[in-house]
């Protein structure tokens, strides 16, 4: 993309409205704009990581054998009648009323909707287990919308459910997300501390929080030291296998590790206090096991081996997507910026070309963004040397190729490496295979 041509709106001052610095860098790299309170249109380049992250989440629920769907945002006001979540929700719920004056509602979750989709369509215990999943856009009518696109009104969610025969099954596929879940943060390049949670309006007896360690997040959370270089080592593990699941399970969830609702002082107190760690997080993902309670409500029931009718055990899981966004950006800047992992950022590279309108650096920075011209950002404004190098360093861009008149004549490039600032002078072949080595990449 020609910067020159782009929507791409950045800004030099701190915008006033914005309080953690996420939120300030996302409206500042032109990722975002607030179009209502906690609603955000998402701009060009805002748009490319929040699909690359949906992409790598897809990737990895694809891997363990969930299947994609795409619900509606609208649902019925009866399915959650039927649940009793309709009263129960409270104002958090958009509701909104159709012309023929029925009571709908924006989906804040789908846990009703896909228990009565499966209940249309499945029969038999032989067609279980399932995992269905959606990557879709919620509403929650927050009292506080805040951090930004952290805690949105709207906001993208991958939610996922599961339906079991038994309990022993849902164990099964609980563990199968929590080891997508582990693949997919890795993936993302954060590390996420699984921690036992409450199950809130959701409901169950097991749940677990996904947390990102950063000051700004909401969470007060306590842990074992050990998770500060535990290597979850996720290829290591079969989610076809039970028994290589419930040794994962058992390395990911062994360590203490809770979030301030299900804080155990007493089993806190059995650890040495050096390994005890006490902070903030960010919670980017949360998976719940709630056995039956949705098929019962729905009425859902399949005939079991011996003709019985069973009630499937479910479990759902979610992923703040657009949250992830600014979780990645906590978790992932400096002074400057911010500092893309390389498997979510908007652009692979920068070309800044120092000096617009000089046929050599013209021409030599044409040939790098003909080269790659879906992965580079070509900064092509008649600017000064400095604006660009400011604005290359807020977008945070994992690599910047930087032409000047000298490097032109000399027919070389300047390599900057965005994390590590490291700045090699290269030719521009050499330079584009580095841009477009996997490192990093999947
Ligand atoms: N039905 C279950 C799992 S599918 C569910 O709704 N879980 S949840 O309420 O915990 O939400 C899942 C994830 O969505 C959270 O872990 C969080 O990362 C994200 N999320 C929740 N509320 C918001 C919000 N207001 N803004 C941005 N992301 C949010």
């Amino acid at each position: 993309m020609r910067l020159s041509r782009s929507l791409l709106p950045t800004m030099k001052e701190t915008p006033a409205e914005a309080q953690i610095l996420s939120h300030r860098l996302m409206l500042r790299a032109g990722l975002v704009r607030q179009t209502a309170a906690g609603i955000y249109a998402w701009l060009p380049a805002g748009w490319r990581v929040l699909r690359r992250i949906a992409d790598i989440v897809r990737a990895e629920q694809d891997a363990v054998g969930a299947q994609e769907l795409l619900m509606p945002t609208l649902q019925t006001a009866e399915l959650w009648q039927k649940s009793g979540r309709y009263d129960a929700y409270g104002p958090e719920m958009l509701r909104l009323r159709d012309r023929h004056d029925r009571d709908m509602l924006y989906g804040p979750t789908n846990e009703e909707m896909i228990t009565d989709l499966l209940r249309q369509s499945i029969r038999s215990y032989r067609e279980l287990p399932q995992i269905l999943y959606h990557i879709q856009w919620k509403f929650r009518d927050e009292m506080r919308p805040r951090f930004g696109v952290m805690r949105g009104r709207e906001f993208l969610m991958k939610d996922g459910y599961s339906f079991d025969l038994d309990r022993a099954g849902a164990v099964i596929s609980y563990r199968r997300m929590m080891l997508a879940y582990m693949r997919t943060f890795a993936r993302l390049g954060v590390r996420a501390i699984p921690m036992r949670a409450d199950t809130g309006p959701i409901g169950g007896d097991l749940s677990h929080e996904f947390i990102i360690l950063a000051p700004t997040g909401e969470s007060q959370v306590f842990y074992d030291a050990a998770f500060d270089t535990l290597d979850t080592g996720t290829t290591q593990f079969d989610a076809a296998d039970p028994a290589s699941l419930d040794r994962f399970f058992t390395a990911v969830t062994t360590p203490y590790a809770a979030t301030s609702d299900m804080h155990d002082e007493q089993a806190f107190a059995q650890l040495d206090p050096a390994q005890r760690r006490e902070g903030r997080g960010i919670e980017i993902g949360h998976i719940f096991y709630f056995g039956t309670k949705y098929s019962r409500a729905l009425e859902f029931s399949i005939a079991g081996p011996d003709g019985t009718p069973i009630h499937p055990e479910m479990g759902s899981y979610g992923i703040g997507v657009s949250r992830m966004v600014g979780a990645l950006i906590e978790a992932s800047h400096d002074d400057a910026g911010i500092i893309w992992p390389d498997a979510v950022a908007p652009f692979r590279a920068a070309i800044l070309n120092l000096k617009q309108g000089d046929p050599a650096c013209d021409a030599a920075c044409e040939t790098l963004y003909a080269a790659i011209p879906q992965d580079a950002l070509y900064d092509d404004r008649p600017e000064r040397a400095g604006v660009k190098f400011n604005d290359a360093d807020l977008m945070g861009h994992p690599w910047q190729l930087v032409v000047g008149p000298r490097g032109a004549a000399a027919g070389t490039v300047e390599l900057k490496r965005r994390a590590t600032g490291e700045r090699t002078e290269l030719s521009a072949e050499s330079a584009l295979a580095r841009v477009l080595s996997p490192i990093g990449h999947e």
